[in-house]
């Protein structure tokens, strides 16, 4: 076989464009441009000197056993995937760092809240609950919002979500949860879906879900974007100070950018237009410098104050209105850092809600009693044994050593021949040390063993009805819709009439504005129950994204619409003034190559137009000539673009120009829609988010 001169040694790896490589017909490898590149070798660290072709007796020989090249490679790719989460498996990790800067002296004792200004260093995985790890990022799901913290003292992971509540209260019933929320066992769907007999069965039959099953049926379960979701820690920890004094904690994160979500017509077609559009958002931030931010807050009581409420603080069913117990803000978190690689980074992470430090301690939630098992538990199979915490993400940054050896995939080898404890040996062993040590609260327990749940957890329905009661009217309207959405994909009947009973317990308004969407007839009879929802709780700001919602537009992204024909003056000064708010525009055409301007210049394109639907922006510009709007007027995704911009309450700019194309679409003019307008009255109201009144002039409001 005649060797070209242009072939390159295989040990030699391709990266980027500039060193493509190329395989010529003879199984030869061609080097297209230059570059330096270390040596590709087995796991072994045996240089490799052909990676095109595997070893044969003969041309066209059998390949041959003793290629141990293609049996490392093979049997390494064959072993390439783990067990993904059982829950959580759909995931997006960054890095970044938590810097205190408001001190807990005299409150906890734990390092990492006394030591105002030091940055310690964290890991953090946002994802979803129900889906697999192949699922789609727009699920209607309680996201979980995971941080582990490096501290000097150890690590700290704060397990949390994204809602400050959960569906059940005793950790034996999450089986039972994520069983009947995940696909269903015989035929294996729905994927990432709640809308299906099984969980709307359950639920309806566990009352105490019902508070949280208000919040995943709230915007709150389709969030923008992780960097524009709070964080909760959900139960009720403990902080103790140097004296061993305990104080309760509920933690919350809250983001700089304030909180926002998209609507679910919208997270539908997300879904389909870019499946990771969670997990693209926050590498392109990271990417971009654009660095999300949030703020630690803390609700911090007694048991005298935890005593006054009617509801258990204990119950994660719950929760204290920040009115009655304002955040005490302590500290922010920043991530600059994207993962180096997703799979050892992102997949290996190992959470656990026990992995805590010296002055953050447990309550007696009995649902965070549970995870404590749980977690570990999961990891010994998912990551293959007990070593799993010295993968680097796992490991932590301060020194640990111990008496614990061997096991699978022991990485670290721990020196000396003492392993046990007490010993004479060796003088520098590791001891056991009361003063700095872990040492638990000292919480009096008595009482007889029962299998019981508390009569302070009894009521299930006054903080759904607060929480409903403290949305705007355009957010208790996509709760309702919600409802409808999920019950109408239930099969059974009977489910939908109970869960609709179950709801009248919140509220005989919110059951009958549900019933009429399902086109239910006919009375409504409440489940029965033994503790009536409390209808004269105070309403609760703090719980409405719409009332806290942050205007301006940075890192927002403005889909400009362009054609043969656009005026390129108006794209650039779109671009200028954009930039200069935060926010970046999009060109999307009808070709992927661009389009020339009237002017003649040529306008690059970051989207072609089917692949670049409106559900990608948070606004758009429609920038056409008359004629490419006429024209565009007859391209069904031209006419979506602007009509689902329009449907999903969007602010839409226009040249005066595209009003083909705008009358085609079936926009209708409103305070969101700027036609002919000049930019600033447009990014401002672009600035200030969706249009909310525009809503029952596009769906039926029930
Ligand atoms: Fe989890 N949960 N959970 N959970 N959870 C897991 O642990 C579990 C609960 C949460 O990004 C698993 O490593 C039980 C509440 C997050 O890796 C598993 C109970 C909250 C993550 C597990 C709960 C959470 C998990 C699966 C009830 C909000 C993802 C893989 C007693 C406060 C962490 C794993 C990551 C993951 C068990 C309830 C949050 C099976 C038994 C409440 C954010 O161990």
């Amino acid at each position: 076989m005649a060797k070209s001169k242009s072939v390159v040694s295989s040990t030699q790896r391709s990266s980027g464009v500039q060193d493509a490589q190329v395989i010529g017909q003879g199984g030869e490898l061609h080097q297209v441009a230059g570059g330096t590149h270390p040596p590709m070798t087995t796991q072994h660290g045996v240089v490799v000197s052909d990676d095109e072709n595997s070893l044969k007796a003969g041309q066209h020989g059998p390949t041959l056993l003793e290629d141990h090249v293609l049996l490392e490679k093979t049997q390494h790719f064959d072993h390439e995937r783990i067990p993904e989460r059982i829950v959580h498996a759909r995931g997006y990790g960054a890095k970044g760092y938590f810097e205190l800067t408001e001190s807990l002296k005299g409150i906890s004792k734990a390092g990492i809240f006394n030591r105002v200004g030091e940055k310690t260093p964290v890991f953090v995985r946002f994802s979803t609950v129900a889906g697999n790890m192949g699922s789609a990022d727009l699920a209607r799901d309680v996201r979980g919002f995971a941080v582990k913290f490096y501290t000097p003292e150890g690590n700290w992971d704060l397990v949390g979500n994204n809602i400050p509540v959960f569906f059940i209260q005793d950790a034996i019933k999450f089986t039972d949860l994520i069983h009947s929320v995940k696909q269903e066992p015989d035929r294996g769907f729905p994927q990432a879906a709640s809308a299906h007999d099984t969980f709307w069965d359950f639920v309806s039959l566990m009352p105490e879900s019902t508070h949280m099953l208000m919040w995943v049926m709230s915007d709150r379960a389709i969030p923008r974007s992780f960097r524009l979701m709070e964080g909760f820690g959900v139960h009720t920890f403990r902080l103790v100070n140097e004296e061993g004094k305990s104080t309760f904690v509920k933690f919350h994160w809250r983001p700089k950018l304030g909180a926002a979500s998209v609507i679910w017509d919208e997270a539908l077609k997300i879904n389909g237009a870019d499946p990771d559009f969670h997990r693209r958002d926050l590498w392109t931030a990271i990417e971009q410098g654009n660095f999300p931010e949030w703020e630690l807050g803390l609700q911090l009581f007694d048991e005298d104050f935890a005593n006054k409420f009617d509801f258990d603080v204990l119950d994660a069913t719950k929760l204290i209105p920040e009115e009655i117990l304002p955040l005490k803000i302590v500290g922010r978190m920043v991530l600059d850092r994207n993962v180096d690689n997703y799979f050892a980074e992102t997949e290996q992470v190992a959470f656990c809600t026990k992995t805590v430090v010296p002055g953050i301690d447990f309550s007696n939630d009995p649902l965070l009693q549970g995870r404590n098992l749980s977690y570990v538990d999961t990891q010994l199979s998912r990551l293959g044994g007990p070593n799993y915490n010295q993968i680097p993400v796992n490991a932590p940054k301060c020194p640990w050593m111990n008496m614990q050896r061997d096991g699978h995939m022991t990485m670290v080898p721990q020196k000396g021949r003492v392993s046990y404890s007490p010993s004479s040996l060796e003088a520098d062993s590791p001891r056991q040390d009361p003063q700095n040590g872990f040492s638990s609260f000292q919480e009096p327990m008595e009482g007889n063993k029962l299998r019981i749940r508390a009569e302070s957890f009894a009521d299930h329905f006054s903080q759904a009805l607060m929480f409903f009661n403290s949305q705007t009217e355009s957010e208790q309207a996509h709760i309702i819709s919600a409802f409808i959405f999920e019950l109408s994909k239930v099969e059974t009947k009977a489910i939908r009439t109970r869960m609709v009973g179950q709801l009248a317990n919140v509220d005989p308004s919110i059951a009958q504005r549900v019933a009429n969407g399902l086109g239910m007839t006919g009375p409504i009879e409440p489940v029965a129950t033994t503790v009536a929802a409390k209808t004269g709780l105070a309403t609760s700001d703090a719980l409405s994204m719409q009332k806290k919602a942050k205007p301006g537009l940075a890192t927002k992204v403005i889909g400009c619409l362009v054609a043969d024909g656009t005026d390129a003056a108006v794209v650039l000064a779109l671009q200028t003034a954009a930039a200069k708010l935060g926010a970046q525009v999009k060109i999307v055409a009808p070709k992927i190559g661009g389009a020339t301007a009237a002017d003649g210049t040529a306008l690059e394109a970051d989207f072609q137009l089917a692949g670049g639907p409106s559900v990608l922006f948070d606004s758009v510009y429609v920038a056409l000539s008359a004629d490419a709007a006429a024209l565009l007027s007859t391209e069904a995704a031209a006419v979506a673009w602007v009509h689902d911009a329009f449907a999903h309450l969007k602010v839409i700019g226009a040249t005066s120009e595209s009003q083909a194309l705008m009358d085609a679409a079936g926009v209708v003019a409103d305070e969101g829609v700027l036609s002919g307008s000049k930019l600033a009255p447009y990014l401002k109201a672009a600035g200030n988010g969706r249009v909310w009144t525009r809503e029952p002039n596009v769906r039926t409001v029930y």
